[in-house]
């Protein structure tokens, strides 16, 4: 059985995907980040980031989603591509854009335009320009093709799913007008039944939404405590 620590955040949304789809038992832990569950002792042995998500497989630890989505799809056979030399290098190389350009360009578009003590216009415009140039590359590639790698629904588009399903609250209610492929693609997987099984996890675990003191202190730890050097 498979430990899932969740919240509902864009990076443990792609793994709710991927057990949705593949039909892979699993159990929900809940790890509220507002409330600091993610520095906890017990949460940092799994997840020495300290964030989510993270599972736990028979003993078997795994951090970071597209690291995760790839042990999943390793350990099932499933939403894989082709096993050809080109198809596997089409996965890496897409699932690292976006674990290393879409999931921190616009996590951090998000942070400075809401969550910086005070607005800095040249980091929200740094990360504005930055978060919409790699959406417009993904939007570009689904011009082209119907899904991320090859002809195939695979774990590649189900990482694409957990940032694109809040992508107007990272780039504006406008996005969704000019990535009218990002768009196609979303549309198409929101409609899927593990996505709004997945999606439904929300209401199932209820967790703090509101943005306090003991939830800034837990989320920007820089702000609150010397940083650590
Ligand atoms: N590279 C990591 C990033 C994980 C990440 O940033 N998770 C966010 C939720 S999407 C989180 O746990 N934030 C809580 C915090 O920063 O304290 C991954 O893809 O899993």
């Amino acid at each position: 059985m498979i430990t899932f620590y969740w919240n509902a955040a864009p990076n443990p949304a792609k793994v709710a995907l991927y057990l949705e789809e593949s039909g892979l038992p699993y159990q929900i832990v809940p790890v509220d980040t507002r409330k600091g569950e993610q520095h906890t002792a017990a949460y940092t042995a799994i997840n020495p980031n300290a964030k989510l998500p993270a599972i736990v497989d028979d003993g078997v630890v795994v951090f970071d989603s597209n690291a995760i989505l790839l042990y999943l799809a390793h350990k099932s056979g499933q939403f894989l591509p082709p096993d050809t030399p080109q198809a596997r290098a089409d996965m890496w190389s897409w699932l690292m854009f976006i674990a290393s350009g879409i999931g921190p360009y616009s996590g951090q578009a998000v942070h400075f335009h809401r969550y910086a003590p005070e607005p800095i216009p040249y980091a929200i415009e740094r990360y504005d320009f930055e978060a919409w140039r790699h959406w417009n590359i993904i939007n570009a590639r689904l011009g082209r093709q119907r899904y991320l790698v090859g002809d195939s629904y695979t774990l590649v588009d189900m990482a694409f799913w957990g940032w694109a399903r809040v992508l107007t609250a990272v780039l504006g209610e406008t996005a969704m007008e000019k990535l009218v492929n990002v768009k196609r693609l979303l549309d198409e997987i929101n409609l899927r039944p593990a996505a709004q099984r997945a999606e439904a996890l929300k209401a199932r675990y209820p967790l703090k939404t509101v943005m306090d003191e003991e939830a800034r202190k837990a989320f920007f730890p820089h702000m609150t405590s010397a940083a650590a050097g």
